[in-house]
């Protein structure tokens, strides 16, 4: 066994074996423009050596409020290949290439995606969220390279923005998610203006979504309609 940091290439030895099996899934290439060109394992999507040169895939936020409107923040587990030990936006991961998920109308394969994975990753059980209870907002493409830096990793995405406001019962899968917590919009502000002060971590999509749209679309919780904006590509 290999410790993380002795990691020089992108093999997957050393790294947790059930995330580094995960890294078999097969997520879906696109274009600049979200259209679909193919497939590569969430492996190759993740390595910046291709992301150099270009590779983009398709992926999703999950923003799961309850009905007091409180927000659902996890921070990920020590074993996540990327951004391990970050706080961040409810659930997030990749749609993939298969035909229920890559299904593009109405953004159904994605909304199924997000249902697959909220009960994956927290163990919320689909009979609670159904994939009308999510509204997709936009989409979001970005960068990053992995923190803590390794040159090996990194995201490149167009992130499709899915909203939710559902009371829900789970049952975290630890091996994906370390703590989970409800916040308020300001709680949320007292969080993240504090988190360099106290070491906390926040995955860059997050930050990123946090100072551009959230508390925006936040207030507009009972009226998120008036807030979609499906045909634009924000590029961050
Ligand atoms: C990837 O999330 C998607 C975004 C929007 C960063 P992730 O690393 O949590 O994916 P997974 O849970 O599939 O590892
Ligand atoms: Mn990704």
């Amino acid at each position: 066994i290999y410790a993380r940091t002795m990691s020089t290439t992108n093999d997957l030895s050393g790294l947790d074996q059930t995330q580094a099996a995960l890294m078999a899934e097969e997520c879906i290439l696109i274009d600049n423009n979200d259209k679909r060109i193919g497939s590569a394992s969430k492996k190759a999507c993740h390595a910046m050596e291709n992301i150099n040169k270009g590779m983009l895939h398709r992926a999703f936020s999950v923003f799961l409020f309850n009905s007091e409107g409180k927000l659902l923040l996890q921070q990920r587990s020590d074993a996540k290949i990327t951004f391990p030990a970050h706080w961040t936006n409810t659930c997030c991961s990749h749609p993939l290439s298969t035909e229920l998920e890559l299904d593009e109308a109405d953004a159904v394969g994605v909304r199924r995606a997000a249902q697959r994975k909220l009960n994956h990753e927290l163990g919320i059980h689909a009979s609670q969220i159904s994939i009308d209870d999510f509204t997709y907002l936009t989409r979001i493409h970005y960068q990053s390279e992995n923190v803590p830096h390794d040159g090996i990793w990194g995201e490149h995405e167009i992130d499709y923005i899915l909203f939710a406001q559902k009371d829900v019962e789970m049952a975290a899968n630890e091996n994906e998610v370390k703590e989970c917590r409800y916040v308020s919009a300001e709680e949320l502000k007292t969080f993240m203006a504090e988190a360099e002060s106290t070491g906390t971590l926040i995955t860059p999509w997050f930050k990123l979504i946090a100072e551009t749209f959230l508390f925006k679309w936040w207030k507009n919780l009972n009226n998120l309609s008036s807030q979609k904006d499906i045909d634009t590509i924000h590029r961050m």
